[in-house]
């Protein structure tokens, strides 16, 4: 019987941390489903991501270990999901740990490290570091801290 793994996220800026998690959720089955958050549902999460849903799915639809990429639109398409895809595993970031216990009616529910060192928000905030117009704030402040020193001096 194939043994179908299910997950979900929002996969913005798409990076090794993803990766690995996907791969180590298909190495515990024969296919792995992936349901990838839309801009809407990010926006109920409090989430603003920098790359557009239809750029996210096709990306998660086009990595090798993932064999199906759907639609994440709420908190509560997760049950369906599993009946629909006749889901046996239910995994996870271990961020999310308990979070989904629930769903252990339905399915086995696995959490599975994260890898850290690496994450969305922190690729996210250097994105902002080298962005134009902070590298201008960034130099007022060094010029202001120059002419500081200078009477200093
Ligand atoms: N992840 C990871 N290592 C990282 C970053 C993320 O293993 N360095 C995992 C997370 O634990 C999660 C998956 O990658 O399982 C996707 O992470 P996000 O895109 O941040 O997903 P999130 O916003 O947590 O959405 O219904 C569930 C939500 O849609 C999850």
């Amino acid at each position: 019987m194939t043994k179908v793994v299910l997950t979900y996220g929002t996969f913005d800026l798409f990076h090794v941390g993803h990766l690995r998690l996907l791969k180590r959720l298909r190495g515990l089955g024969d296919r792995l489903i992936v349901g990838v958050s839309t801009d809407e549902f990010n926006r109920s999460k409090g989430k603003q991501t920098i790359i557009g849903f239809p750029e996210r799915i096709e990306i998660l639809q086009n990595v090798g270990c993932v064999d199906l990429a759907i639609p994440e639109s709420s908190w509560d398409q997760k049950v369906e999901d599993i009946h629909t895809h006749g889901v046996s595993i239910f995994g996870m970031g271990d961020d999310w740990t308990g979070k989904f216990d629930h769903l252990s009616e339905d399915c086995e529910v696995v959490y599975l490290p994260r890898t850290e060192g690496v994450s969305s928000t922190d690729l996210k905030r250097m994105l902002k570091i080298l962005d134009r117009s902070h590298v201008a704030d960034l130099k007022k402040a060094l010029d202001l801290i120059g002419s500081i020193v200078e009477r200093f001096d």
